[in-house]
């Protein structure tokens, strides 16, 4: 199993490089559609391309990345919501555990159910705690995991739970307030799981604005995640990306 996207993920941390990810959910996309995508992405400056959501209905997951890949070089990562939304044509697969849930099924059960399939797929899998935070307001993922999400101004039970999640080796924290989540995670709650942890922290939903993203790199998120603000407006891509690169440090930039 190659290690590509990991490695990158993790030397862009090391360097104090913030990366921009771009989520792609494959309901929402046609050939026309992915060919602006990925060139605006492409253009942007946008680091990779996540694709998956908690509710994939359609079922064209295999053409979608191959599309992608037929025309950018962008890393395109899995972000499924299912064990169904795989797709050996990406470079890697964030293999998520909802570490902030009390559902077995969605800590290790589907895992066991599917592991035979995702390790025949040969993508590279990233171990990664998913932590859905309160957006306030249920979200889809709030919703399909039957989980309580984290209380938005639980730092501490969000710091414990990533603490936990990297002891037991998970490769990345991702802090997620949920698809459309009228409340994104607090820079608080961001900066202090960030003190407490060493893996890369990949933050989203209810991103908006190139301001926001900008800060929640400076409160420590190393990726960020937009969706559907990108979806509504394109050209936010690239005010994003200008806004998540200006966020790394000097060292990184000469
Ligand atoms: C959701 O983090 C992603 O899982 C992105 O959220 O669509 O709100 O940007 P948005």
């Amino acid at each position: 199993m190659s290690l590509k996207t990991y490695s990158s993920i993790s030397a862009r941390k090391k360097n104090g490089q913030k990366s921009f990810a771009v989520l792609i959910d494959p309901d929402k996309v046609n050939e026309e559609s992915i060919e602006e995508i990925t060139s605006m992405a492409v253009d942007a400056k946008v680091d990779y391309l996540l694709v998956g959501g908690s509710l994939v209905v359609t079922n064209h997951l295999d053409e979608v990345v191959q599309q992608i890949k037929k025309e950018c070089d962008l890393p395109v990562i899995l972000f499924p919501g299912s064990p169904s939304q795989i797709s050996r044509y990406a470079d890697a697969l964030l293999y998520l555990s909802l570490i902030s849930g009390r559902n077995p099924e969605l800590l290790i059960g589907q895992h066991v159910i599917s592991a035979p399939f995702v390790k025949q797929s040969g993508l590279e899998i990233i171990s990664t705690g998913y932590m859905v935070i309160d957006g306030g307001a249920p979200t889809t993922v709030s919703y399909i995991s039957n989980a309580n999400p984290l209380p938005a101004d639980k730092n501490e039970i969000a710091v414990c739970t990533a603490m936990a999640g990297e002891m037991l080796g998970m490769k990345l924290i991702y802090m997620d307030s949920g698809s459309g989540a009228k409340r994104a995670v607090s820079e608080n709650m961001i900066a202090a799981v960030a003190a407490r942890v060493e893996v890369p922290i990949v933050v989203g939903g209810g991103i908006t604005t190139p301001e926001k993203a900008y800060l929640n790199c400076k409160a420590g998120a190393d990726i960020i995640v937009v969706g559907n603000a990108i979806e509504k407006d394109l050209t936010l891509m690239k005010e994003m990306s200008d806004a998540i690169h200006s966020g790394q440090t000097v060292d990184s930039r000469r």
